[in-house]
């Protein structure tokens, strides 16, 4: 007999992507790659992780690839959502059935076996998340932290960072003793009241400075901006500034399904359409969305 599946009741005020985004007038070059975005569930085939710290709406590879298709994308880089814990089962199975045309970052237990990392390899994945968020991840021991990093290093994998600009300070040590390459996410949210060009942000953009190995993603206006959709305006001057002084470790992604939006849910039309305003030419658009997420995740492939 078949156990029923479970249903889940997503968080109070959960906002649902939007199904019909709009279309974008900004062409991604051929090749361009969603280097940031997830999948939820769905629920009831991939259950949620009991030790979640929000249960979302389900948002499936099929509407995942679709929407990929919609706005002018060629591939996606699933990043493994904190709604799933430690089980990358589902962001498997998306990258499984994409033809080749995803690849992952999963999170894995600090204690994972070797031969779980040669599985978690010959799905797809290329990277482990580490997450500094607290309302979305328990804190974790440094100390294991780097071991794992050490043993990501051996496999070729980088390792990605999320945490909030108020936490650089305390981590910046950290981070840069990561033997990988390390993708900061979504520029470690910085605070947008504060000038791009000021001491906050400096310490951002010095932490890319010192350390080659570090790349940033300036993705996620639509979480990091004061001033809102549909320009995102006061997001501009930190992602000019951080693509003209490393275009070469740049990543961009929509970050759909936009886990935890609380103030609106964006267009991802309106995304895609923020691209040319924070990379000003053709060659910009070619490094951040074609030869920097090649080079990282299908270097086979990459010129
Ligand atoms: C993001 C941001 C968030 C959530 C997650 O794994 C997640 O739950 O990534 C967030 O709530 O800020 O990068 O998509």
């Amino acid at each position: 007999m078949n156990t029923p599946a479970e249903t889940f009741e997503r968080t109070p005020g959960w906002l649902d992507w939007q199904a019909s985004p709009s279309k974008p007038k900004f062409t991604p070059p051929p090749g361009a790659v969603d280097a940031h975005c997830h999948v939820f569930g769905p629920g009831n085939e991939f259950p949620f992780a009991p030790e979640r710290k929000y249960t979302p709406c389900d948002a499936s590879k099929h509407q995942l690839f679709a929407l990929r298709d919609y706005l002018g994308f060629s591939r996606n880089v699933l990043v493994q959502a904190s709604c799933h814990g430690v089980d990358n089962a589902a962001l498997l199975d998306a990258i499984a059935h994409s033809d080749g045309k995803a690849r992952g970052v999963a999170t894995v237990p600090l204690d994972i076996a070797d031969n779980d990392l040669e599985a978690l390899h010959e799905g797809g994945v290329r990277g482990v998340r580490f997450n500094f968020v607290r309302r979305l991840a328990d804190p974790l021991p440094a100390d294991a932290l780097m071991a794992l990093a050490h043993r990501l290093e051996a496999l070729c994998w980088h390792i990605v960072v999320y945490f909030e600009a108020a936490d650089l300070p305390t981590l910046y040590g950290f981070f840069s003793s990561l033997p990988t390459q390390v993708i900061v996410d979504h520029m470690g949210r910085p605070d947008t009241t504060q000038p791009a060009q000021g001491t906050d942000f400096d310490l951002f953009i010095r932490l890319l400075e010192e350390n080659p190995n570090v790349w940033s993603k300036v993705s996620c206006p639509e979480r990091i901006s004061k001033s809102g959709p549909p320009s995102y305006g006061d997001v501009v001057p930190f992602a000019r500034r951080v693509i003209e002084t490393f275009s070469d470790r740049v990543l961009w992604g929509t970050d759909w399904p936009h886990p935890n939006m609380k103030s609106h849910m964006p267009d991802d039309g309106h995304l895609v359409d923020f691209i040319p305003k924070i990379a000003p030419s053709t060659e910009l658009h070619h490094k951040l969305l074609v030869d920097n997420p090649m080079r990282l995740y299908w270097p086979e492939e990459a010129r």
